[in-house]
């Protein structure tokens, strides 16, 4: 490992062990780096690294709403504004129990060098709340998005920080917040991407990340000279990627057999099929109900409780689309066991070290998310484009878009990966092309 790169690990490592997500996605990153900083002594004269893994900004807040019986409820709120270099700051937000600082500077800190790689004018950013929405009213979800938005709407803007979607807040929790948004500042501003049509959406934004993602592996399979076509998938998740991810695998020809949600995973060999999937959409996005009801109304299909779908069977390949390091060392061996011979992501860091490490030792061919699944932050970008002209594309322009967004990305990954003396590492590759646009843009800008 480069000098300077170690030594701005070891720093980081020292002033915050416990942010322990947030430590992995910079070693993750800075560890790629090594080829360009021995070339360019320019960054570390700067000190770009230590400026990089430092967010411009995070704000922290209490949200307190008021529950069905009438109980006052207290949830901690965050926006982490990472990156201002190349745009303004742009990331989604996650309500989960699980949140906390350091789930959300991992999750910004990827944010930076994805939006990069878009080839959009973006910035990086995260935020949201420990917040549950799972197994709340409708009245309970609004009561807390008004209280957050109560707060957050002096720290965002169109040119400043526009949030966006993430686990646990999908397209019921952007209309609250928006409303609310809108009512303080009383300005109809392009202030959060994942709207609906009427009032000021972007087509096919829903389906972009998990739509891209499988043209990413569309991309990674055409370098091997192979289609997607016929080909079998381990899918994990069943919320927005997932279920988009399945979509277009169904309309390419090929076959999702998995699908998961936090507490098991259905297996159904003959294919979730486009009738499946429907009857999964209504399940999790109206009835908001898990998965193992699945298996009561298709017979054939097996539920597994408690189980990951990395081991149930044998595929060609997996996409994971939950959550982070949902494949662990155990599950990258059964993947490869079970003859998975490409991983594309769709969820934020769903492999560990130990997991991608084994994808390289077993040339399987493997593709970070910070490179798959920026079709939906792409997409949200062409979301403001739409805002800013007060125009709307048709479903087949915004598609058109993206498909060139996540050609875009895989050349200029493929191309790096070569350039810096690691052909077809998709993860090198992508670390390097958006750390050197960041990276050169702050230069330019001074400090
Ligand atoms: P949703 O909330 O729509 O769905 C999340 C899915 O993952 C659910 O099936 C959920 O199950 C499962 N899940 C969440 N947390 C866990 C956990 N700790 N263990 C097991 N399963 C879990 O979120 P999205 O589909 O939007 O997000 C999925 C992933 O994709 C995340 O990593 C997100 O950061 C990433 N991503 C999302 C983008 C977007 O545009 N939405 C863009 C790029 C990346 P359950 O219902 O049980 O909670
Ligand atoms: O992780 C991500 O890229 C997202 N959750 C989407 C962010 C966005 O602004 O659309």
């Amino acid at each position: 490992m480069n000098k300077y790169v170690a030594r701005v690990m070891e720093d980081l490592k020292a002033k915050q062990p416990w942010e322990k997500e947030f430590l992995q996605a910079a070693e993750e990153v800075l560890s790629s780096l090594s080829a360009v900083l021995d070339r360019d002594s320019k960054y570390e004269k700067n000190k770009i690294l230590e400026r990089m893994v430092v967010p411009e900004r995070i704000i922290m807040f209490q949200v307190p709403w008021v529950d069905d019986k009438g109980q006052i409820q207290v949830n901690q709120g965050y926006r982490v504004q990472f990156n201002s270099a190349i745009g303004p700051y742009k990331g989604g937000l996650r309500f989960h129990p699980s949140v906390n600082l350091g789930i959300l500077k991992f999750l910004g800190f990827e944010q930076v060098f994805k939006n990069a790689l878009t080839t959009l004018p973006m910035g990086g950013g995260k935020g949201g709340s420990n917040f549950d929405p799972k197994g709340k009213s409708d009245n309970e979800v609004r009561s807390f998005c008004n209280a957050f938005m109560r707060e957050l709407y002096r720290h965002i803007g169109p040119s400043t920080d526009v949030p966006a979607g993430d686990i646990g807040v999908g397209g019921r929790e952007i209309g609250y917040l928006f409303g609310q948004y809108k009512r303080i500042v009383n300005s109809y501003d392009s202030v959060l991407t994942g709207k609906a049509l009427n009032w000021g959406g972007s087509l096919i934004r829903p389906e972009a990340t998990g739509y891209g993602n499988v043209y990413f592996a569309q991309e990674m399979l055409a370098v091997k000279g192979e289609s997607i076509e016929g080909k079998t998938a381990l899918v994990s998740g069943s919320g927005n990627v997932a279920q988009y991810t399945v979509e277009k695998l169904n309309q390419l020809g090929a076959k999702a057999i998995t699908m998961s949600d936090s507490n098991g995973t259905v297996l159904d060999m003959d294919g979730i099929t486009p009738e499946k999937l429907e009857w999964v959409k209504n399940l999790k996005n109206v009835k908001r109900g898990r998965m193992a009801e699945y298996v009561k109304k298709f017979k054939k299909a097996k539920y597994f409780e408690g189980a990951r779908p990395w081991a149930l069977a044998k595929a060609d390949m997996a996409l994971p689309s939950a959550t982070q390091n949902e494949i662990e060392l155990k599950d990258a061996k059964a993947l490869v066991k079970g003859g998975i011979k490409l991983v594309s992501e769709g969820a934020n860091m769903p492999s560990t070290p130990e997991a991608i490490e084994v994808y390289f030792a077993n040339n399987i061919t493997y593709a970070p998310g910070k490179a798959s699944n920026a079709g939906g932050v792409a997409t949200s970008g062409l979301e403001m484009s739409q805002n800013a002209m007060r125009l709307s594309w048709t479903s087949e322009e915004v598609d058109e878009k993206l498909h060139g967004i996540m050609k875009s990305i895989h050349k200029t990954a493929y191309e790096t990966a070569a350039e810096y003396g690691t052909p077809g590492n998709y993860m090198n590759g992508a670390n390097i092309a958006g750390f050197k646009k960041v990276a050169d843009s702050m230069i330019d800008q001074g400090f």
